[in-house]
C-alpha cells in the first residue's frame, strides 16, 4: 500500500468533517463511475476528489461511508470483492481483506453497501451524500428522506492545503515547468499544435503522470479561444502560440499558461501586448497577499490591462473608463480580458471554494496555504466581428499563468521557472531543434 497521506492526515479530515456535522449524521462519498466511450470501452477512469481527499481510495469501484450514531464514529470502505474471472480480465484487486490499511475501521465488499445502508437509514437522523456523482447511489438513496449536502463543509476544508497536499501540487508543478521548457526549446515555424502537445503529454507521461485538464495549444488566432481543444492547426512562421496545460500528481494539479512566438522572436505589437499581460500578472501575483479580498488579484491585473490599453491607443478613454465602475471590472477591458484572473487549485484544476466567474460563493479571503492561479490575458481574435478589433492587434491572443502558494510571508510562485520575461522566452525557444 502506497497512499500519498499517512493515514493520521486522513483520519484527522475525517475527524474535522465530523466536528462539524450534526450528531446522529450518515455521510456517504461514493467515487465516479465507469464512463463509457464508446461500445465496451470506458475513458480513463479519474478517482472522485472527495473519495480521494477523505480516505484515498482510487479504484474505480468502492464507497466511503462514516457514521457518528450514538456518540460513536465508524468509519466503513466499501470496495470490489475478489473475484479471480473478473481480475484475469480487468486487474488485481485488494478486496476488502486487502484494503485494510486503509484509512478507516472496517473494509467490506461493495455487494454489501445496500443492506448496510437500509440498516444506517434506519438508524441515522441525518444522510449526507454528494449527488451526482454515482447514479447508483443516487438512485438507491432517492426513496429516503432528505438528501444533505456535505461539500460546503468539506469544500472549506480543502481550500487550505496540508504541507502534504502542498509538496504534491509543488511535484505537479515541476513536471508541468519542465513540459513547458521542453516544448519550448523544441518548437518551430509550421510546427502543428498536436506535436506540441504531443511534447507537453509525453513529458507528463514520462514523469508517470498525466494531465489535469486536456491541453490547450492555439497558434495565432486559436488562441484567443479560451477553451480551444482541437489542437489541429501548424503554426505559421510569426505566429505566437499559447500553452496552457497541466499535470496531476496523486490528484493535485497544476495549471500553467505561457504564450510565445514559434519561431523564438516577437513582432513588435506581440511585444507591446504581452508586456501588458505579464506586467497585469505581475501585479496579480504581488496582489496574493494573506489577509488580502479575493477578487484583489482580479482587480490589481485588471487595472494594470486597462492602463496598457489605454497608453497603447486601444482605448479613447481613462483606465478608470475602460475598467468600469463595478468592484468586478466589467466596462469595455471586458472586450479583450473574458475572464477570471485566477482560480483555486488542488484536487481539482478548478478547485472546490468558490471565487470563479458564475459561482455561487464568492471567493475566500486570501490565507496562508491557499494555492491559486493568476492568469490574465488578452485577445483580439481577428473573427470577432461583434466589436471593433484594433487591426495593429488582430490575431493576437495572450494569456500567462503561474500558481502560486500564499504564504504569511507573500505569494511564493511555485511555476517561476518556465521562461516568461520577452528576453528568456526568445532565449529559450526553438533551441533544441
Ligand atoms: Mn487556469
Amino acid at each position: 500500500m502506497n497512499l500519498p497521506f499517512d493515514n493520521e492526515e486522513y483520519l484527522s479530515r475525517q475527524n474535522r468533517l465530523f466536528e462539524e456535522l450534526p450528531p446522529s449524521t450518515c455521510l456517504i462519498i461514493p467515487t465516479n463511475d465507469k464512463k463509457i466511450r464508446s461500445n465496451d470501452v470506458a475513458y480513463p477512469f479519474r478517482p472522485n476528489s472527495y473519495m480521494l481527499y477523505l480516505c484515498g481510495w482510487n479504484g474505480d469501484e468502492g464507497v466511503f461511508l462514516a457514521s457518528n450514531i450514538s456518540g460513536k464514529f465508524q468509519s466503513t470502505l466499501f470496495v470490489p470483492p475478489r473475484d479471480t474471472k473478473s481480475e484475469i480480465w480487468e486487474g488485481r484487486r485488494l478486496g476488502p481483506e486487502g484494503a485494510r490499511d486503509w484509512p478507516v475501521d472496517n473494509t467490506q465488499s461493495i455487494e454489501d453497501l445496500e443492506p448496510t445502508i437500509n440498516q444506517i437509514l434506519n438508524d441515522a437522523e441525518n444522510i449526507f451524500h454528494i449527488q451526482g456523482i454515482s447514479s447508483k447511489l443516487d438512485s438507491a438513496l432517492t426513496d429516503s428522506r432528505e438528501i444533505l449536502d456535505p461539500r460546503i463543509i468539506i469544500d472549506r476544508m480543502r481550500v487550505t492545503k496540508s504541507k502534504g497536499e502542498i509538496k504534491h501540487i509543488k511535484e505537479a508543478s515541476r513536471i508541468g515547468t519542465e513540459a513547458h521548457i521542453l516544448a519550448m526549446k523544441n518548437a518551430f515555424p509550421g510546427i502543428g499544435e498536436w506535436e506540441i502537445q504531443s511534447i507537453v503529454e509525453g513529458h507528463f507521461m514520462n514523469c508517470k503522470s498525466t494531465w489535469s485538464f486536456p491541453s490547450i495549444v492555439g497558434g495565432g488566432d486559436n488562441a484567443t479561444i479560451l477553451h480551444y481543444k482541437e489542437n489541429s492547426s501548424k503554426i505559421n512562421n510569426g505566429d505566437l502560440v499559447l500553452v496552457d496545460a497541466g499535470c496531476e500528481v496523486n490528484g493535485y494539479a497544476s495549471d500553467i499558461t505561457r504564450t510565445w512566438p514559434v519561431n523564438g522572436k516577437f513582432t513588435q505589437p506581440q511585444r507591446e501586448i504581452y508586456n501588458v499581460v505579464l506586467e497585469a500578472e505581475t501585479a496579480g501575483i504581488e496582489a496574493c497577499q494573506a489577509g488580502a479580498a479575493w477578487n484583489s488579484f482580479h482587480i490589481a491585473a485588471s487595472k494594470v490591462l486597462a492602463k496598457g490599453l489605454v497608453d497603447l491607443g486601444v482605448f479613447d478613454c481613462s483606465p478608470e473608463e475602460a475598467l468600469g465602475d463595478q468592484l468586478d471590472p466589467d466596462g469595455p477591458i471586458r472586450n479583450f480580458f473574458m475572464h477570471g484572473t485566477g482560480h483555486l487549485l488542488g484536487l481539482d484544476v478548478h478547485d472546490v471554494g468558490g471565487g470563479r466567474k458564475g459561482d455561487k460563493k464568492p471567493g475566500p479571503t486570501l490565507k496562508s496555504g491557499m494555492v491559486l492561479t493568476v492568469e490574465p490575458g488578452l485577445y483580439f481574435g481577428s473573427w470577432r466581428n461583434d466589436i471593433h478589433v484594433p487591426e495593429r492587434y488582430s490575431g493576437i491572443g495572450i494569456r500567462i499563468e503561474d500558481d502560486i502558494l500564499i504564504t504569511d510571508n507573500g505569494p511564493i510562485v511555485l511555476t517561476d521557472m518556465v521562461p516568461k520575461t520577452i528576453e528568456d522566452i526568445e532565449e529559450v525557444v526553438g533551441i533544441g531543434v
